[in-house]
């Protein structure tokens, strides 16, 4: 008889591992701060790792810390079919951006134990290391180094505002390893990726729609920006003989809100981290260092933004200060494999779940897979679209609805 993954899905439980999670990073009201390797973020790793060993599914590292459990099937020499999210959170974020991707995959790998289902492929979740980018730059490392779009090396020397570097941070790692785990240099790339995840937008919950099948993700690129002036006393230094870095930075941003003020652009660009050196109240800043992130679902549209951005950024250089910029990330628009779309909404249909097709707005490590297999992602709706704040809220009922997706497309393809 075929037994179907979805049947074995518990909600409840599906909750309570939320909820157990929620406790790492736990800040007010809720909300977490689980950046990427630090304890919180490791302890998190470790929590997982502790109920995948409890049921026996092998536990697999990688060189940047990329988390891999993996329920073998019967043909082990096959490639796997795989699934997982993130961990790591924003600095004031919710308890589902992330951790719902990985849950509800080791939710689908529990689910096909208990209904004692034996797949022919493997089936994996993963926790894929610093998604969201707050502590290292750039985000989706783990992914981006485990697809090749980012170099192992570079990204192993990516510090931290306060100087600890990636390769540093994973040594953290060994607290929750045991020696039976693989470490792995090279993992083979997966037979498919699909992601879960909240839909961190408004259109399922608006519409009352149950599952949200991803047909893309708009295209991202991420700047560091460095304005380098003179510090100085702030009671004796001439205004006429300053060079002010924060002055010439804040006027370089307000430029650059202008270039993108259009309230009927679809560019998206924000400024969301703005560091001033060296800090006194009276010294007149040295050096101001902020972020950019641009985003659009064009290539072409996001190609021309950023020749605006750098322009602008030349622009500001010299007068008086010195302004550069790094691109630090950039990801062309992608565009999920049309059999795997098809194949979310054909499993949607069959669980009677109301589905639409829509494309995501946020990054997520799914794109960095797109390079080395066929991917898809699934969406379930969360509270007014709300996500990177402590508002972030999704029920319980979605979330198990979407897992219930997510078992029956990995089983589907873990068949073939
Ligand atoms: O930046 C993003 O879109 C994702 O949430 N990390
Ligand atoms: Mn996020
Ligand atoms: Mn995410």
């Amino acid at each position: 008889m075929y037994k179907t993954a979805s049947t074995g899905v518990q909600a409840e439980r599906l909750w309570s591992r939320h909820v157990q999670m929620s406790q790492f990073g736990r800040i007010c009201d809720g909300g977490v701060n689980r950046q990427a390797l630090t304890r919180e973020e490791v302890d998190a790793r470790g929590q997982l790792l502790g109920w995948a060993r409890e049921r026996g599914f092998r536990v697999a590292v990688d060189a940047i810390g990329n988390l891999f459990i993996t329920r073998a099937g019967r043909e082990p020499n096959l490639s796997s079919i795989m699934t997982g999210s993130h961990l790591d959170t924003q600095p004031a974020a919710g308890n589902f951006d992330g951790a719902y991707g990985v849950l509800a995959g080791f939710e689908v790998l529990e689910a096909l134990s208990d209904l004692g289902i034996t797949t022919r492929r493997s089936v994996q979740t993963t926790v894929w290391t610093n998604e969201e980018g707050v502590r290292f730059a750039p985000g989706l490392m783990g992914s981006g180094v485990f697809t090749g779009s980012l170099a192992l090396t570079q990204m192993l020397q990516s510090r931290a505002p306060d100087g600890v570097s990636v390769a540093e941070a994973l040594t953290g790692l060994e607290r929750i390893l045991r020696p039976g785990d693989e470490r792995l240099q090279h993992v083979p790339a997966p037979h498919t990726y699909i992601e879960a995840h909240i839909e961190q937008g408004p259109v399922l919950e608006e519409r009352g729609v149950a599952v949200g099948v991803v047909t893309g993700i708009q295209g991202i690129r991420l700047y560091e920006v460095e304005v380098t002036g003179e510090e100085g006393h702030a009671g004796t230094v001439p205004v006429g003989a300053r060079k002010d870095a924060l002055r010439a930075a804040v006027r370089l941003s307000n430029s650059l809100y202008a270039e993108f003020a259009d309230p009927g652009e679809e560019t998206r660009f924000t400024i969301g981290r703005f560091t001033v050196a060296p800090g006194g109240r009276s010294t007149i800043p040295g050096r101001v260092e902020f972020s950019i992130d641009l985003r659009h679902p064009e290539l072409s549209v996001l190609e021309i933004a950023e020749r605006k951005t750098i322009d602008t950024i030349d622009e500001c250089n010299g007068r008086p200060c010195a302004a550069s910029v790094t691109r630090v990330l950039a990801r062309k628009p992608t565009y999920f494999a049309p059999h795997v779309i098809e194949l979310i909404s054909a499993e949607s249909r069959r669980l009677e779940l109301p589905h639409l097709h829509l494309p995501s707005g946020a990054g997520h490590d799914a794109m960095m897979l797109s390079d080395a297999c066929p991917t898809g992602m699934i969406f379930v709706p969360c509270k007014e679209g709300i996500s990177h704040s402590v508002r972030e809220s999704a029920r319980k009922e979605d979330l198990a609805a979407g897992a219930r997706v997510l078992a029956n497309v990995l089983q589907k393809l873990a068949m073939q």
